[in-house]
């Protein structure tokens, strides 16, 4: 059996459980309470050195320690539903998308996040070695994430799903991303119709429930 180490606060492993469950993967799971450090715990640390969730423990034993590593895997092993793209540029389109909601709309949230919240004093990055916040980042993630849900509402303006005509990985990292940004209270509005729009209909499969 599968095994997932999650946690139900944080966007990361959300990814990696949308994704089993789009999947049709059943799965046992290891909840891991980040709010309480055990990520830096030596039993997790035993399963993955680096400090982070997701985990996924494959029926084979293998632990696979990031969402790049899980997606990669997940879509090999259990091709149907194809979610990373069936034709050579459905695949480059999702793959594009994927990307820049992981860099221009993750990534901007917790540049934003890490660097402001006293929460994360000390913790500016996840993982096993301890950075300081630049409080000027912090302000740095805010324009960005803003500017990516102006990004976001342009491609949705002209497509049904952030990769195109079909649901992708790229809908679900989006996604996560769009509902995290609550951490930095920027939420999509009336500005970004088309988000909305997407949003909504991501709303009706079970596993994207806001
Ligand atoms: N590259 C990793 C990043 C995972 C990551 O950053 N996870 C965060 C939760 S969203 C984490 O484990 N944080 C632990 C910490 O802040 O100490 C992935 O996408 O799988």
């Amino acid at each position: 059996m599968i095994t997932l180490y999650d946690c139900a606060t944080a966007p990361s492993p959300r990814r990696a459980r949308i994704l089993l469950a789009e999947k049709g993967v059943t799965h046992d799971t290891v909840w891991i309470d980040l709010r309480q450090g055990e990520q830096m715990g030596e039993a997790y640390r035993a399963i993955n050195p680096r400090c982070t969730v997701p985990a996924l423990r494959t029926e084979e034993g293998e632990v696979l320690t990031d969402n790049a590593a899980i997606a990669a895997y997940l879509e090999a092993r259990f091709p149907e539903p194809p979610l990373l793209g069936v034709t050579p540029l459905e695949k480059a389109e999702i793959a594009s998308w994927h990307w820049r909601a992981e860099f221009e709309g993750l990534m901007a949230i917790a540049e934003a996040f890490r660097n402001s919240s006293p929460a994360m004093a000390g913790r500016a990055l996840p993982g096993p070695v301890d950075y300081p916040q630049i409080p000027e980042l912090g302000q740095r993630g805010l324009a960005r994430v803003a500017t990516f849900l102006d990004v976001l509402d342009q491609r949705l303006a002209e497509h049904t799903y952030l990769g195109g005509a079909r649901f992708s990985l790229a809908d679900i990292t989006a996604a996560v991303a769009v509902d995290f940004m609550r951490v930095v209270k920027i939420r999509p509005d009336e500005r970004h119709p088309h988000v909305l729009r997407w949003r909504a209909l991501l709303a009706t499969r079970p596993a994207l429930q806001p």
